[in-house]
């Protein structure tokens, strides 16, 4: 049971949110301007890059080999259920053919609106569909400059302001965000990134509720998508009023499951393959097979889901490094899927080294130092007391001849995992 399900819509009814503990696994994909740089989304920021030196980027973009039927493929095949991508990132630039600004995909060579064809193809693979919209805006000449903007050190940053009106951006926020719920079908998920009303910078404030107009916004997205789910960077009172629907941890795997004011809520973990969210030709911490499934393991026996990146290259493409971390998912949830997918938290304690997930009676053991020797398994209801792991699992000697193992539903993946499904008694039951 999705214990965050009664958080946002009443207590008890289905809110059309329900797939979300089932899915548990999604692709985030970070795709703009950034991506010709290739070196990192925040490159604009980072090297405080001049609107005019920036536009060459938008001259230039020209995904010729974009093909998100080979996107979602590759996504169905890793096992992801679920996929979000970046209509607007925080340069501004537009993924489709936004009424609204000049700033867009068919304003470029590409000349194409790339998020039609991106719902389709997702969707015909069986993937439920959502949107990352950013809420700052480097672009927009209305966006007040402030400490994360590329112009934080212009000299007339100050001066330049007063010509600036936040009310005018929270207003092209609502119609882009009309736009994006009302154009493409049902979407399963926005994703509003970021407030920061707390970061002032050279006597300019940072942005949140007020800035974003938020109680609006989230109002107009209740109306137009009454099903999706939010996340949670969107700046709301409160007092209760406005219930998140999803907490976002990002970059870590949270020790215990994150909670909203002390509530239980859903929660989704995002994290990169490569340590960049945007492509980045050069970065150098991309993740092993061991931990990209362990931190798949270790978020959905917490009770989340988790939201892994893949940066495409300029020309539309998912470079040579993360299809091997994709397939890699593949591999392992080929055969290892059900002890993820509507799986959670377990009511047992899992030994050292090793993760619980747990379907109803079905409990997941997950050896997380594998090749493992040994494990000492007691509590859990049944009389497995000591099992012995030899060099596969073909050799399990259950140290106590009453255990038993229903299947190896598992394969070593790399430095990864075995996974082990075994049938859990009812403590009544065992004498
Ligand atoms: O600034 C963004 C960043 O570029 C990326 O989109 C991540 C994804 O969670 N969110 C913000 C940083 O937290």
């Amino acid at each position: 049971m999705d214990s965050a399900h009664t958080i946002s819509g009443s207590a008890g009814v289905a809110d059309g949110k329900a797939w979300f503990p089932q899915d548990r696994f999604g692709m985030f994909i970070h795709f703009g301007l950034y991506a010709l740089a290739a070196r990192h989304e925040w490159v604009q920021h980072r090297e405080e890059i001049s609107p005019e030196n920036y536009r060459k980027y938008f001259e230039n973009f020209d995904p010729d080999l974009y093909d998100p039927k080979e996107w979602a493929r590759r996504a169905r095949e890793a096992g992801m259920k679920y996929v979000v991508l970046t209509a607007k990132h925080h340069e501004g630039f537009c993924l489709w053919d936004s009424k609204f600004t000049d700033y867009k995909a068919t304003n470029t060579p590409y000349g194409k609106d790339l998020l039609t064809a991106y719902v389709e193809a997702f969707r015909a693979e069986g993937l439920k569909v959502g949107f990352y919209y950013s809420l700052i805006d480097w672009h927009h000449p209305q966006f007040p400059i402030d400490g994360i903007h590329p112009l934080r050190n212009h000299p007339d940053a100050i001066e330049m302001n007063k010509s600036r009106d936040v009310r005018h951006y929270a207003e092209y926020m609502r119609n882009q965000v009309t736009e994006l719920l009302t154009g493409f079908g049902e979407i399963s998920v926005i994703w509003f990134d970021f407030s920061y009303p707390n970061r002032e910078y050279r006597g300019m404030p940072g942005k949140g509720r007020n800035d974003w107009e938020s109680e609006e916004l989230i109002g107009l997205v209740r109306k137009l998508q009454p099903n999706i789910i939010v996340g949670d960077r969107l700046d709301l009172p409160t007092d209760g009023n406005f219930p998140k629907d999803l907490a976002t941890p990002e970059q870590y795997t949270p020790r215990v499951a994150p909670t909203i004011n002390g509530q239980p809520v859903r929660w989704e973990v995002c994290h990169t393959l490569s340590g960049s969210w945007g492509y980045h030709r050069d970065e150098g911490t991309w993740k092993d097979e061991g931990q990209l499934i362990n931190i798949l393991v270790d978020t959905v026996a917490l009770g989340g889901n988790l939201l892994m990146n893949v940066g495409p290259t300029a020309r539309g493409t998912f470079d040579a490094r993360a299809n091997k971390a994709l397939a890699t998912y593949g591999e392992w949830m080929d055969v290892n899927s059900r002890s993820i997918y509507g799986a959670g938290p377990s009511e047992f304690k899992a030994p050292n080294g090793t993760k619980f997930t747990q379907k109803g009676n079905r409990l997941y053991l997950h050896l997380q130092n594998w090749p493992f020797r040994h494990v000492h398994i007691e509590g859990l209801g049944r009389k497995v007391k000591y099992a012995q792991f030899l060099h596969d699992a073909s050799e399990i000697h259950w140290l106590d001849p009453d255990a038993e193992v229903d299947s190896n539903i598992g394969v070593a993946v790399g430095d990864g995992i075995l996974t082990l499904e075994l049938p859990v008694l009812k403590p009544d039951v065992v004498s």
